[in-house]
């Protein structure tokens, strides 16, 4: 039985990761870090099934405990301040997980069990300020967040350790990649959760940044069985997993709204764009300045090539489906809140 070690086992793709592994016949060990409530967040369904160890990316001699408790085959390392926006407000701590954190995994695994595998979550956000369309994994990086910044270390010090000490280090460089699962802060999962609970009359508009930018959206449950699949191969090397189509804002917020049986359209531009129900009328999206970002990744589109030749992967949900899923799922939710509450 192979054993898999999970930072951020707790996240959206902790989560349908640690499920896809199990499913493999794995004994799974997740990383938690101590609060005063237990939050088991995205694995509450599967908790009697992982096995927990209590670490924190910052304290590389917890990291150390648990390589010795696991004595993971493959670790997994999906664990950051994964958040883009609050990086600009906590540059030091995302730089503490996300960038540093890793150099701390990587020496636990060194110590304990240099023939682990490891999966660095590695981003398209290192690509930024794009250099070439699409984003391949030759294409020089440009990051515009201290998140980007931090991930880029990440990347690098994974690569450093494959090529310094020959272990199998590698990284997925993952796009956007949402869910049913998605935290609510990030721009898909907000809008989903908005038009739910627009359509049942909860709240009357979204208010979001930036329509424009464009990114390049899958689902998470197809990415994690690329991350397994990065590690189960002959020689470690790096891939871009991504769908190859981009996708503004605005137009997620469309097709959003169509899944709830709203159409809507835009009308103005900058600040005071807005998006009317063509039913009825009324406002049910504004632009507010507070979500623009001091510097702003305008379009992200990567190329699957290499991971579809080499790897065999297949991106098996649409965008389509994805969004449809992402409201049915919250129009359950705000019905059950709705429900509970007696509104
Ligand atoms: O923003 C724009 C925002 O926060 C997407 C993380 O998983 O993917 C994610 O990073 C876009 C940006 O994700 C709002 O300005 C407009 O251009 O959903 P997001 P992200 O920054 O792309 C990468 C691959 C990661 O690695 C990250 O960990 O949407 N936007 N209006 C907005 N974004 C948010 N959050 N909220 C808005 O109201």
């Amino acid at each position: 039985m192979k054993r898999a070690l999970i930072t951020g086992v707790n996240g959206q793709d902790g989560s349908y990761l640690a499920e896809l592994l199990l499913e493999n016949g794995y004994e799974v060990y997740g990383l938690m870090r101590r609060k005063s409530v237990v939050d088991y967040g995205n694995v509450e369904h599967i908790k009697d099934k992982i096995n927990f160890i209590y670490a924190d990316m910052q304290d590389v001699v917890s990291l150390i405990r648990a390589m010795r408790i696991s004595q993971a085959d493959e670790v997994y390392n999906l664990a950051a301040q994964s958040f883009v926006a609050t990086s600009w407000d906590t540059p030091c701590t995302t730089a503490d997980i996300d960038a540093v954190g890793v150099t701390n995994m990587l020496e636990a695994i060194r110590v304990v069990k240099p023939e682990a595998k490891f999966y660095q979550a590695s981003t398209s956000e290192m690509f930024g300020k794009v250099q070439a369309i699409p984003q391949t994994e030759t294409t020089p990086f440009y990051p515009r967040s201290p998140y980007g910044v931090a991930k880029l270390y990440g990347y690098w010090i994974t690569k450093n350790y494959r090529e310094s000490y020959d272990m199998y280090a590698c990284s997925g460089i993952l796009f956007n990649h949402e869910s049913e699962r998605r935290g609510l802060e990030f721009v898909t999962r907000k809008i989903t959760n908005s038009v739910a609970r627009i359509k049942l009359g909860l709240l009357d508009h979204v208010e979001l940044g930036n329509l424009d930018a464009k990114r390049d959206w899958g689902h998470s449950k197809d990415y994690v069985k690329a991350m397994w699949l990065i590690l189960q191969q002959d020689k470690p090397e790096d891939y871009v997993v991504a769908t190859g189509t981009t996708i503004t804002v605005r137009d997620f917020a469309k097709a959003a709204f169509k899944a709830a049986g709203i159409e809507v359209e835009f009308e103005g531009s900058g600040v005071d764009e807005i998006a009317k129900d063509k039913a009825t009328g009324k406002v049910v999206l504004k632009v507010n300045p507070k979500f623009f970002r001091p510097a702003e990744v305008e379009l992200l589109v990567g190329d699957p090539s290499k991971a579809e030749k080499e790897l065999g992967w297949v991106r098996e949900i649409s965008f389509d489906e994805m969004v449809e899923r992402m409201v049915a799922n919250d129009l359950k939710l705000v019905e059950k809140e709705i429900k509970s509450a007696n509104l």
